[in-house]
């Protein structure tokens, strides 16, 4: 099976044991990889409506058949498990040298089970695995860590750790790799801390097997020259991610004030322009020719920046001081905190402090109060005081205060930083993203912001549709960063032939677009087994969006309409073949190769 390794290794930590399995070459061609092969291992093994933090979870991180190959940005790997802050599926992609080597390894994934009795950490260098004690590591944070680890393993071994954070079971903790990259939005790094496993220490020094070695290399090179010669390319490296601030202020879609307004008056102080200025360091995942990680000063040292981050700790806090920003997010990357949901938590306790329910948690917090922020940043990460309520994410931190109105969450993942009152389509991304509110499969916005802008049309949701296909499965599967496509425009064309010089196999777009319905379908299957029911509501964006217009900008008054949505979610429900609860039909699933899941599905809702 080339391209493949064929290989996934099982690490069980209550037993202290570890298989080596062999990866069926159906499930390969069926989900190819990457968030595919792990949404399969979640739906066959986790014993149904298990506990996320119990010993039941699994820990996956899956790689695909192009993961560790040079070329156009092969260095990712997918984290996943059932998620402590939504109940569902969950998973995260991180830029991490651990993808190559667990690749060069030998392995296209590892699974981790059990819970070990003291902290440990794993290495694997090919196939010597061994559980090793962390004792002297818990506590310690991510960057630390990883410095200690790699003193003691050489440069060479990579690792991926989790924080404080992590280990204090905060519900947005994430998996922390070369001090820049954070996995696993919905709290991948509180199942890795529920399983006392502080780090993966992984080297590899195998090869990756070629269908064709020639093809793809030239292919690779021509892919990456092609890439770094586009137009957009010079300004792309100048300021990455950043300059979305500039554009979503333009657009009316930064989101200010905790999602109240779509623009920030101070935005130029924390723009792309400002990371240009300051930039003091510039990195990137491996094997990358479009390196995305903007290091700036912060208050305790420097650190990378992205627009995620910038907006999240930024406008919609009210805080107008890169220096501040990155002083939040760097605290977020040592302790191992998702930045877009710790700046939704703090957005939601300053506007539940505006609004008078300050009592209920015991403080008031005005916005743009950076120091208090900072303090609630680290009360979370160590479940101090008030922070162990905001550990758990704004959903239930709503449930127990109230304000669910201007609780900014879908499924109990906090929203990205785009501000949806004026924007229908990226409302429907966020809704129907398959780990709950976040951007990576349907950045629709970009498209949308060109279009009949507050329009409910059937091509919006075909754009979703088109979007979730290719972000949610081609680059989720075969696991590559999607940045050459998005950001500098590399044809999509170049994959097909990528994949098939790597593996060997004629993969059209149909095919990936197949496998990407596949999953999306399983996934939706994996979400209403673990609930255990299912309404079209689960589908829905925050309700501030519907019930409180924008006040202020070119855009002003714009709110969603139910009606509009719920047109917009019923096409998109026609063009995946799910019900009007969201479900997809026994037909779907079947058509979809996918008959087993309608089977035990049954058993929890009627198809
Ligand atoms: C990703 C999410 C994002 S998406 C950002 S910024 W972005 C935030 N980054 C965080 C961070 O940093 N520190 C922190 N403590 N928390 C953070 N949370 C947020 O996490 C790097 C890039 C980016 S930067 C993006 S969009 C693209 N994402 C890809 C993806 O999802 N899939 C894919 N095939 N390719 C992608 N390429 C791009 O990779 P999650 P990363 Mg990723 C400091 O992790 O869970 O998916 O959340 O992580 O390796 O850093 O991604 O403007």
């Amino acid at each position: 099976m080339p391209g493949w390794q064929g290989l996934i290794l099982r690490v069980n930590l209550t037993k202290r044991k570890w298989v080596v399995q062999r990866l069926d070459p159906a499930v390969a061609r069926d989900f190819i990889g990457g968030r595919g092969l792990a949404a399969k291992i979640l739906w066959d093994e986790l014993p149904p409506g298990v506990d996320p933090l119990s010993p039941h979870n699994k820990l996956i991180f899956a790689a695909g058949p192009l993961t560790g190959l040079p070329g156009p940005n092969f260095g990712k790997l997918v984290v996943a498990a059932k998620s402590p802050l939504t109940g569902g599926y969950g998973d995260g992609n991180i830029g991490s040298w651990a993808a190559v080597n667990l690749r060069k390894a030998g392995y296209d994934a590892l699974v981790v089970e059990g819970r070990a009795e003291r902290p440990v950490y794993i290495y694997i260098d090919g196939d010597k695995v061994e559980i090793l004690d962390a004792g002297e590591y818990w506590g310690l944070n991510a960057w630390a860590v990883e410095e200690k680890l790699q003193k003691i393993h050489g440069r060479d071994a990579a690792v991926v750790t989790i924080g404080p954070a992590g280990e204090n079971l905060v519900r947005f903790a994430t998996v922390i790799s070369q001090k820049g990259r954070s996995g696993g939005r919905p709290g991948m790094g509180a199942v890795m801390g529920s399983k006392n496993l502080k780090a993966v220490v992984v080297r590899g020094r195998g090869e990756i097997p070629l269908a064709d070695k020639a093809q793809y290399q030239k292919l690779a090179v021509e892919a990456v020259k092609e890439g770094s010669s586009s137009p957009s390319y010079s300004f792309w490296m100048r300021q990455g991610t950043n300059s979305t601030v500039e554009w979503a202020q333009e657009a009316s879609v930064l989101p200010a004030y905790n999602f109240t307004e779509g623009q920030f008056d101070e935005f130029s102080k924390i723009g792309g322009a400002m990371v240009e200025k300051f930039e003091t360091d510039l990195k990137s995942c491996p094997l990358c020719f479009m390196a995305c990680g903007h290091w700036v000063p912060a208050e305790s040292g420097t650190v990378e920046v992205d627009y995620e981050n910038i907006a999240m700790l930024g406008s919609n806090l009210g805080i107008g001081d890169l220096q501040k920003v990155a002083e939040l997010n760097r605290i977020a990357d040592t302790l191992g905190m998702d930045t877009i949901s710790l700046g939704n938590v703090l957005g939601f306790v300053m506007e539940a402090s505006e609004r008078g329910l300050g009592d209920r948690l015991g403080f008031v917090v005005e916005w743009g109060d950076f120091e208090a922020a900072r303090q609630l940043a680290y009360d979370t990460a160590y479940r101090r005081g008030v922070g162990d309520l905001l550990a758990e994410g704004v959903r239930r931190i709503s449930e127990r205060i109230g304000g669910e109105d201007f609780a900014i969450h879908v499924k109990g993942l906090e929203v990205s930083a785009y501000d949806c009152h004026a924007a229908p389509a990226m409302a429907l991304a966020y809704a129907t993203s398959p780990i709950g509110a976040h951007h990576k499969d349907a950045w629709v916005i970009s498209w949308e912001v060109k279009t009949d802008r507050l329009g409910y049309t059937k091509e919006k949701a075909a754009k979703v549709v088109e979007l979730q296909r290719i972000r949610g499965g081609w680059f989720e599967t075969f696991v590559g960063c999607r940045f050459p496509w998005v950001e500098v425009g590399l044809s999509l064309d170049w994959y097909p032939k990528i994949f098939k010089a790597a593996t060997g196999l004629d993969a059209t777009p149909d095919y990936f677009n197949e496998v990407g319905d596949r999953i999306y379908a399983l996934i939706r299957a994996f979400w209403i087994r673990e609930y255990g029911w299912w309404s079209r509501e689960m589908d829905m964006p925050p309700k501030k969006w519907f019930k409180q217009p924008l006040s202020k900008g070119p855009l002003k008054g714009a709110r969603l309409d139910y009606d509009g949505y719920n047109k917009l979610l019923d096409y998109y429900y026609e063009i995946r073949g799910w019900d009007a609860r969201g479900v997809p039909t026994r037909e779907t699933l079947e058509r979809l190769g996918l008959g087993y899941v309608a089977e035990q599905l049954s058993k929890f809702i009627e198809l």
